[in-house]
């Protein structure tokens, strides 16, 4: 099934066992966010709180919508034990096929409309999610929508928002991002405000679509469409002519001053750890929030195994496999764990060696470098099998010749844990690339090991023998 919003979707994950409802009160002071980390680093199930101090009954939030693969499949309309392949599969399809939004005047998410002084940021149940952040994070499973004034090529992405005072909040889009890119060369360069709403709590695929790895100037409410196999519908702001997923449970409208900045961060980080200090961020004025009734605030408890540890690096790992494939590398499949937050890929080629794994390392920081460790295996290697990719690695990269490394400065990722802060300060960095391919040169015939696994060192014969005869031999599985 496919959900037009997020309480669909909760409703599913309540039916296969991915829920779990809190009753009992928690604090949005620091407990709910431990609760929340806690369910990530255990694979745990999302987490619906029912009852949020000073919030009883009128508000609720649910968090880690989509941090395991159970319930990636389930947004995706696949069974809960889908493997990664086919998520991965199901994505790349819905991908390929986009679907423009439509425009709609009726929406659940105008059910309640705050303007002006009404629009109180403090009546809603924002977390203080980790000990040490730079406040209130309201903004975190988002969808943030702006639109480039002088093309009109609207942008979603997912970007952090913090709670500044009742009225204002603060945020950190990477000056690489769309976002980050819109608002300095189309609004800072012009001295004019930009229009800006942020979707809180709309149907999973929607917000896919915002944390998608996507192309400039590439539209991402198609991409959302596709994703869904039917468009998404919008409705206008009251107070700016942008379009919102109608079924959002939560808008904060408003614009982002030219001439300002806030305080912002720090923040418990997607890599898993909190590295910056308070920066100035980008400041926000609220113009107005709309919401459902008794809405349900979403949230993402950032972090180790968090819904970007799924969700960026499906999209990530897809992107990257379309670039390799643009510059002609003999690219199959290319996987970026979870527990790898971000900063890692896997990828399977028809052939290695040194010249293709150089072509990867060059293609893949020839732009903003996001990943930083980077591991070549030959297409025999499945890629989804970390413990197959482990095996090869051991095995076949060689300790002197299988390892490249190549070194940039001003694209590096400025959130990468290991890099100092004044490599940050310059976007300093490398990526290392470990090649577990056998070498081009090797003859196949005599000189490259042959692989000791049922798949590949028995006859055909011995083979399906054996596999017919597997439970007669007493095996279960
Ligand atoms: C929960 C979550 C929070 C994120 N916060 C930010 C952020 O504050 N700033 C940022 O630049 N990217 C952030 N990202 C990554 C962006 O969503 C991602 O790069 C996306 O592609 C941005 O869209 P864009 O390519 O249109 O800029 C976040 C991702 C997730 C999953
Ligand atoms: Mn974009």
């Amino acid at each position: 099934m496919i959900f037009d919003d997020n309480r669909g979707f909760v409703e599913a994950l309540r039916e296969s066992g991915d829920l779990v409802e809190v009753e009992k009160e928690v604090s949005w002071d620091l407990e709910l966010g431990a609760i929340s980390r806690l369910a990530c680093e255990k694979d745990g199930p999302a987490v619906w709180f029912k009852r949020v101090t000073d919030y009883l009954d009128e508000v609720s939030v649910f968090v880690n919508p989509v941090a395991t693969w159970r319930r990636i499949a389930i947004a995706l309309g696949l069974p809960p034990t889908a493997t990664v392949r086919e998520i991965y599969e199901a994505y790349e399809k819905g991908e390929a096929n986009p679907v423009d939004p439509v425009e709609v005047t009726e929406a659940p998410c105008k059910q309640v409309v705050r303007t002006g002084v009404d629009a109180n940021l403090f009546d809603l149940p924002t977390p203080m999610l980790h000990e040490g952040d730079g406040g209130r994070y309201l903004g975190t499973w988002d969808l943030v929508i702006s639109k480039d004034v002088d093309s009109g090529w609207v942008n979603w992405g997912m970007y952090r928002f913090m709670v500044y005072d009742a009225h204002h909040l603060t945020g950190f889009p990477r000056p690489t991002s769309h976002l980050g890119k819109v608002f300095q060369e189309h609004y800072v360069a012009k001295g004019k405000p930009m229009p800006l709403a942020i979707a809180i709590g709309t149907d999973p695929l929607s917000h896919f679509a915002a944390a998608a790895t996507y192309a400039l100037g590439g539209d991402e409410a198609s991409l959302a469409g596709g994703l869904r196999g039917r468009p998404v519908e919008m409705v206008r702001c009251e107070t700016s002519d942008l379009l919102v997923p109608a079924h959002s449970e939560i808008v904060i409208e408003g614009e982002v001053l030219p001439d300002r900045v806030g305080l912002e961060g720090p923040y418990g980080e997607y890599p898993g750890y909190r590295t910056g200090e308070m920066g100035n961020g980008i400041l926000f004025r609220t113009t107005a929030i709309t919401h459902r009734e008794k809405p349900v605030l979403t949230v993402d408890a950032t972090g180790y195994k968090d819904d970007s540890s799924t969700v960026t690096a499906l999209s990530g790992a897809l992107a990257i496999k379309r670039r390799l494939e643009r510059h002609g590398v003999p690219v199959r499949d290319v996987y970026v764990p979870p527990e790898g937050a971000v900063h890692l890929a896997v990828m399977s080629v028809d052939y290695g060696g040194q010249e293709v794994a150089r072509k990867v390392l060059q293609v893949l920081t020839s732009r903003r470098a996001l990943l930083s460790k980077l591991f070549l295996v030959d297409a025999d290697t499945d890629v989804f099998d970390m413990g197959k990719v482990l095996h090869a690695f051991s095995t076949k990269c060689h300790p002197a010749n299988g390892i490249h490394v190549i070194h940039y400065e001003g694209r590096a990722n400025t959130l990468t844990p290991c890099y100092s802060q004044a490599e940050r300060a310059s976007q300093k960095g490398a990526t290392v690339l470990y090649d577990c391919t056998w070498p081009g040169e090797w003859s196949r015939e005599w000189e490259t090991p042959v692989k000791a696994t049922l798949d590949s060192i028995f006859s055909q014969e011995v083979r399906e023998k054996v596999l017919r005869n597997w439970s007669e031999y007493g095996f279960k599985q």
